[in-house]
């Protein structure tokens, strides 16, 4: 009796759990803290199964995961321009996305979901064909690493 009782205890708190899941914002901006054409904050930590949801503050941007900077088994994932986007994270590590219209411009940004950091050598590799672009990844992928 007691067993079951702890059990049906367990699966509360279980359920408890699931439903604190998180919804984190990501403004797209045209200015924000980090210059032009930004998302705001550039980096965010997750939770597994926590909600990021981007928000077209800014029209004419978009949010697309970059080939090779998500983890392996992730699928990858792209929004219309100047539309809210919502996504939930479900499998742990580094997602590296950008704004493919402002790439050349540094639009760029990291989420880290789960404190899973096993994919930093292959974001830390990513060549965006863009200067600045590179520089704005570099500077978001030292914030990881230290
Ligand atoms: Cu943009």
């Amino acid at each position: 009796m007691n067993a079951l009782r702890s059990l049906a205890a367990a699966s509360v708190l279980l359920a408890v759990g699931a439903a604190q899941a998180a919804t984190v914002e990501i403004k797209e901006l045209n200015n924000g803290p980090g210059g032009t054409f930004v998302y705001d904050p550039g980096i965010v930590r997750i939770n597994v199964g926590d909600v990021v949801k981007f928000i077209a503050t800014d029209p004419n941007h978009s949010v697309t995961s970059i080939r090779g900077g998500i983890p392996g088994t992730a699928a990858g994932f792209a929004s219309r321009r100047s539309v809210d986007y919502g996504l939930e994270f479900t499998v742990p590590g580094i997602y590296a996305y950008e704004c493919t219209s402002h790439r050349s411009l540094g639009m760029v940004g990291l989420i880290i979901v789960g404190n899973d950091t096993s994919n930093l050598a292959a974001v830390q590799k990513l060549d965006l064909g863009a200067q600045l672009a590179n520089q704005r990844l570099t500077a978001l992928v030292a914030q990881i690493a230290r």
